[in-house]
């Protein structure tokens, strides 16, 4: 039994979620954080909200709250509608916690400490109108490179160029519109990239777990070269920043950069986890605390990898501290809409509150593991959301789970039969079982979930050849050993079938054990195939299914195309 720690990116405090930003990092982290758990792994899944910065400041305003009670709200909408999308935290903390602010002011003194913190003077934008800098998204303006007119100060969200605020051309306030702008020097502090470049490429280098594709844009930014980083900004919203105790001197306007804070927010909200549950923290984060036995997973979407392989350890490298690193980072590509972007800010695509508005969770589960943006983006559209589920979950799956409850309870009052001998079509289904159970494993255990899902409707699907095999009904009159064999092997391997269908479709799961009068939740199958197919002997009761999935019918979809578009604005 290995000890797992599973963080999945910070969502942003900023609104909802969309579905692209669910299937690139805390639906994967789930699936996996559960599949370990049926393994019998101990399993830490953490996640919180990301509260800090422009984002939320901006969000805040845009609605008129002030931005305390703006995360408040925002952070109890997150975090009940990952708990109805089934998304298995043990703790769903946030960045804006004391805990959080205490151990980023911790961080940087050390690093300060170890050299790797420089007070700087830098050039910022001012408005004028508005009595105030304007860092990241504060200002927009036309980009210097792609000539995109709404590029905001940290990124074209046209060309996806990070940029600094005084590059962009014909700038104005995002506060007041204001173009009445000035240059004026400010104070801050860089965390000196470029000075522990070594450590991290040394580090990177080291990794051997992570998958390619992680480990290739790591190394794409270690090879342009490392910069020195600006770790804080002139908001009023964040963590402050201190020295000795008390306000910093020429910092007292100041905050940490969001996103010096947020991955912190890992280790706090672990700590707050064990806080609240009278755990230990250390023995996951610290390695002279036992953390070198744990296995750490992080998942995100690509944009977030570079903060992840050198940011982020540059700060636990730098304070010479015997922190855990990653062993696995998982990174996703995009989920399109139409082919087109999601865009929180736009509205556009759908949303975690109104997908389950339309269907219960499980039917995103699956489609956004099924056909989610794992090695190269991945495009929603109605249509082939629509055909998928259909054919997957209620075609092959609840199809065949239908089939032979409904016929077992008919005919065999629904209690397994006794009787018949296994021939072909049971030798047959035990190497089916048999190389299926093994795939969809390895797969889960590379973090390769397409091909775990679609190993895992394999098995679903070699239910209903099964049954086209051994066709019970046909028998029953004239062979009823052979029809009973029939029921209770296809019992069993329904069974199996909501066993590994765990991980990505747990409603689904549950109701089938429950139609087995079995208990809700099932550890990983273990032992040969003949054994779990007769798992279930003779005399076990079971029950009618309720109605596993039912089809998404042509109406619905032309009513959600009307609410929520079909192709990508132009
Ligand atoms: N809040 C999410 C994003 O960029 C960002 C992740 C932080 S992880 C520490 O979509
Ligand atoms: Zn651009």
């Amino acid at each position: 039994m290995a000890r797992i720690l599973v963080t999945s990116a910070l969502p942003y405090i900023n609104g909802v979620k969309h579905l692209g930003n669910l299937a690139g990092s805390m639906l994967p982290a789930d699936v996996y954080a559960r599949f370990m758990r049926l393994q019998g792994h101990e399993v830490l899944a953490i996640c919180a909200t990301d509260e800090h910065g422009a984002p939320a400041e901006l969000a805040a305003a845009a609605v008129g709250q002030d931005v305390q009670t703006y995360c408040d709200e925002q952070h109890d909408i997150q975090q009940s509608i990952g708990d109805q999308f089934g998304l298995s935290w043990d703790y769903f903390g946030r960045t804006s916690s004391a805990r959080n602010a205490e151990m980023t002011q911790r961080f940087a003194i050390t690093l300060e400490k170890n050299g790797l913190i420089a007070e700087v003077v830098e050039q910022q934008i001012y408005s004028i109108d508005d009595g105030r800098f304007l860092p990241d998204r504060y200002v927009e303006g036309i980009c210097p490179d792609c000539g995109f007119e709404k590029a905001r100060g940290d990124q074209c969200d046209n060309c996806g160029r990070l940029l600094d605020p005084i590059e962009l051309i014909e700038p104005y306030s995002t506060v007041s519109g204001s173009r009445n702008l000035q240059v004026r020097d400010t104070r801050h502090l860089q965390l000196r990239q470029t000075v522990i470049e070594e450590r991290v490429r040394a580090w990177v280098d080291d990794s051997d777990g992570w998958p390619k594709f992680a480990k290739s844009i790591a190394c794409k930014w270690l090879n342009e070269g490392l910069r020195d980083r600006t770790i804080t900004r002139d908001l009023k919203w964040g963590v402050p920043v201190t020295k000795d105790g008390v306000l910093r001197e020429g910092f007292e306007d100041k905050v940490f950069y969001v996103w010096f804070d947020a991955p912190i927010g890992y280790i706090s909200a672990t700590r707050e986890w064990a806080e609240s549950t009278g755990r230990d923290w250390e023995c996951w984060w610290r390695t002279d605390k036992g953390a070198e036995d744990v296995r750490y997973v992080q998942f995100m979407g690509k944009d977030n990898v570079a903060f992840h392989t050198v940011s982020f350890p540059a700060t636990l490298l730098g304070s010479e501290e015997p922190w855990k690193t990653v062993d696995a980072l998982k990174a996703f590509n995009w989920l399109t809409w139409y082919g087109g972007k999601f865009s929180t800010s736009n509205k556009r695509g759908v949303f975690m509150d109104q997908a389950l508005e339309l269907l219960p969770a499980d039917y995103w589960r699956w489609y956004l593991t099924a056909y989610g943006p794992e090695n190269s983006d991945a495009q929603f559209t109605w249509d082939h959301f629509q055909i998928s589920v259909n054919k997957d979950l209620a075609d092959v799956l609840g199809n065949f789970v239908n089939r032979i409850l409904k016929f077992g309870a008919s005919r065999f009052d629904g209690v397994t039969p006794a009787g018949g001998k296994p021939g072909e079509a049971e030798a047959w289904l035990a190497r089916e079982v048999e190389t299926r159970l093994q795939a969809i494993a390895s797969h889960y255990e590379a973090m390769e979930f397409r091909k775990a899902a679609a190993q895992t409707r394999a098995l679903w699907a070699a239910g209903n050849e099964y049954l086209t095999k051994v066709e019970p009904w046909a028998h029953f009159r004239t062979d009823k050993d052979r029809a009973a064999l029939g029921v209770r092997v296809g019992i069993n391997l329904v069974r199996l079938c909501a066993i590994v269908a765990q991980p990505i479709i747990p409603e689904a799961a549950g109701k089938i054990f429950k139609a087995l009068e079995l208990k809700a939740r099932h550890p990983w199958p273990r032992g040969t195939a003949a054994e779990l197919l007769a798992a279930l002997g003779p005399g076990h009761g079971f029950g009618p299914v309720e109605i596993l999935f039912a089809k998404v019918e042509d109406d619905q979809i032309s009513a959600w195309v009307e609410r929520f578009g079909g192709a990508p604005e132009p």
